[in-house]
């Protein structure tokens, strides 16, 4: 049976809201994922599909339809199966629901800058910054369901837009020390946070994994982009991150080398 396909490099947060999606709906294999490898430059019949550009993931239908941004391959598998709906019910839920998420790309910038930062005197701005994201959502959470655990009665599409970053936040906890505070004022996103990263539909990456495979954003680099003095990328396929050693947290002294990081 031909499939939508899914091109997508493993442990991108954003692939993984659509794995969520079709997890929750129990269809993991409506759709073929394959995956890219995002130490080597792209090929060129990818390019062509994507009409140049990068970033994945990207959805080609059977019928070579393309569509790029995760949120929008997330609303087309949303309705494309259709049962069981992911999304909310009515119109006024639904836009609740958008509200929500629309500060998904802040929130993510937030942390990444905040992980990928060299400079140790602007970590606690980067810190604040993260943090009036966490307590806008707090707020949110607070005005549309103070005492439950997600923002409606069940884990949604506003937590599968968020439980992939906030996973990739464990980077923060390990490379910059970060952890919410434990008051009042991030109390309603802490219990939200700590049920979507236990959430059993989203279990497709660990907290191991991403801080290993994390380790260059951490000096800098993103996106499979070398750090300076090294041959090869943390999100080299080969040697398998649970062959490598945890990496080193001290970041701002220096770059651990290949050997180090079991790399070669
Ligand atoms: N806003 C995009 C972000 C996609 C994105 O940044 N993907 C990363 C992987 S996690 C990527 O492809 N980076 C490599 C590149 O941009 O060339 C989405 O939600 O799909």
């Amino acid at each position: 049976m031909p499939r939508p396909v899914i091109y997508h490099i493993p442990v991108c947060p954003f692939s993984q809201r659509v794995e969520i999606l079709l997890e929750l709906k129990g269809m993991r294999d409506a759709v073929d994922f394959q995956v890219v490898d995002i130490t080597l430059p792209r090929e060129a019949w990818l390019l062509e599909k994507t009409r140049g550009t990068t970033a994945l993931p990207v959805l080609e239908t059977e019928e070579g339809g393309i569509l790029k941004e995760s949120l929008v391959i997330m609303r087309y598998v949303e309705e494309r199966f259709a049962e069981p709906q992911i999304a909310r019910n009515t119109p006024y839920e639904r836009g609740i629901e958008r509200l929500f998420i629309s500060r998904e790309g802040a929130f993510g910038t937030a942390g990444y800058l905040y992980v990928m930062n060299r400079a140790r005197e602007k970590a606690a701005q980067m810190r604040e910054t993260l943090l009036e994201h966490y307590a806008w959502l707090d707020d949110m959470l607070c005005q549309y369901n103070p005492d439950g655990i997600w923002l409606f009665e069940r884990f949604g599409l506003a937590e599968l837009a968020y439980t992939p970053l906030m996973m990739r936040f464990w980077f923060l906890e390990y490379y910059e020390g970060f952890a919410l505070p434990q008051t009042e004022r991030f109390a309603r996103v802490a219990r939200w946070r700590d049920a979507c990263l236990e959430h059993t539909a989203a279990q497709q990456v660990s907290r191991e994994e991403i801080i290993k495979l994390y380790y260059d954003y951490a000096v800098g680099s993103g996106n499979g982009a070398l750090p300076e003095g090294r041959q090869r990328s943390t999100f080299v396929f080969e040697p398998h991150w649970r062959d490598r050693p945890m990496p080193p947290k001290d970041k701002y002294e220096r770059i651990a080398t290949d050997a180090e990081l079991g790399l070669i």
